[in-house]
């Protein structure tokens, strides 16, 4: 067993019955799906709302009764991966897998939000190893482009261009460590073009993180 499963089983096991579960997009949540499926085949009776089309894909083949954020506003609980997560406030940065926008809607509208990594995701400060993923919408995405240079960013377009679920493209925005992520949120939240970006702030109740000592949780540290 390897830390992530480790953690991906640690996280699947704090799912009761009866819940409306949002489920995340990435390798370490595709790990969370198949633990949650082995305990649906025992019985174990929940919706889940796919945060990504390939999720739900994922989903409905290990046999997961699905429904959507439409049908059920508010789930109990969602569960996903991140890029990297600053330990102490929790604060995350997601999106490298594209599936941003749909992730925070969800995380954003569940009552907690559960984070199960490994320890290699754990930083000091958001954006030491990571570029921040934008989604933006593709009309005029060179002139969003322009607004997130002024940021202090050297936006690199996803290349394909990759597609995210809503036809929106990519930008990875190299910032280094951020020192504000609230202020940055802010300011990317300003811009026009900008759909989401993948500064997940104050959002996360708990991580779940798997190292070679076992795995242990994080609950977040909150200013103010
Ligand atoms: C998907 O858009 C991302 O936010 C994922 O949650 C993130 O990339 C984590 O993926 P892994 O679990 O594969 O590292």
């Amino acid at each position: 067993v390897t830390p992530k499963q480790a953690a991906a089983q640690a996280a699947a096991g704090l799912v009761r019955d009866g819940m409306t579960v949002g489920l995340g997009s990435g390798s370490t949540a595709a790990l969370v799906l198949e633990f949650l499926a082995a305990r649906v085949r025992a019985g174990l009776r929940i919706t889940g709302i796919p945060t990504s089309d390939a999720t739900a894909h994922h989903a409905r083949d290990l046999g997961i009764p699905l429904g959507t954020l439409d049908e059920h506003p508010q789930p109990d609980l969602t569960i996903d991966g991140a890029d990297e997560v600053e330990t102490g406030t929790l604060h995350l940065i997601k999106g490298r897998g594209g599936a941003l926008l749909r992730e925070k809607i969800v995380a954003q509208a569940s009552t907690r939000l559960i984070v199960v990594v490994d320890e290699s995701k754990l930083v000091r400060r958001l954006g030491e190893r990571t570029p921040v993923p934008v989604e933006v919408i593709p009309f005029g995405w060179r002139a969003t482009a322009q607004r997130l240079r002024l940021l202090g960013a050297e936006p690199v377009l996803r290349p394909g261009p990759f597609l995210t679920d809503s036809g929106n493209y990519i930008l990875d925005c190299g910032f280094g460590s951020i020192a504000a992520p609230e202020e940055l949120g802010r300011a990317l939240d300003s811009i026009a073009g900008v759909a989401e970006h993948g500064l997940f702030l104050a959002m996360t109740d708990l991580a779940i993180v798997g190292g070679e000592d076992g795995v242990r949780e994080l609950n977040p540290r909150r200013s103010g």
